[in-house]
């Protein structure tokens, strides 16, 4: 917000003039269509750790199922790499096989 003489806050504290304001790259992450898992464990998966609605998650799930991936989330590398292997961890524990990717946005 400009102040009356037209001088913003960080022009006036004189922050952001010379510095950029970095937002950090972002990562798609892609579910994988299989054979084995059911689509009753794909859609648990995106309600859980996606945190994705039911009708959302069933959407998501048809669209893999039918295409062969889908996105399931825009998140940092770092997040995004949490979430891969929290899936992972899932299906093994499931005895699923679904599998998960990212790719640089
Ligand atoms: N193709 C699976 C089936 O017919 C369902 C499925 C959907 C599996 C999405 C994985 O990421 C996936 N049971």
């Amino acid at each position: 917000m400009k102040d009356k003489y037209g001088i913003g806050l960080d022009e006036a504290l004189d922050v952001r003039d010379h510095q950029e304001v970095k937002s950090p790259p972002l990562y798609k992450v892609f579910l994988l269509n299989d054979d084995y898992t059911t689509m009753e464990f794909v859609v648990h998966v995106l309600e859980k750790i996606f945190h994705k609605t039911h009708v959302e998650a069933t959407r998501i799930m048809l669209h893999v199922h039918k295409n062969g991936k889908g996105l399931a989330g825009i998140y940092t590398h770092e997040i995004a790499e949490t979430k891969i292997a929290a899936v992972h961890k899932i299906g093994q524990q499931s005895g699923f096989p679904l599998q998960c990717t990212m790719e640089k946005e």
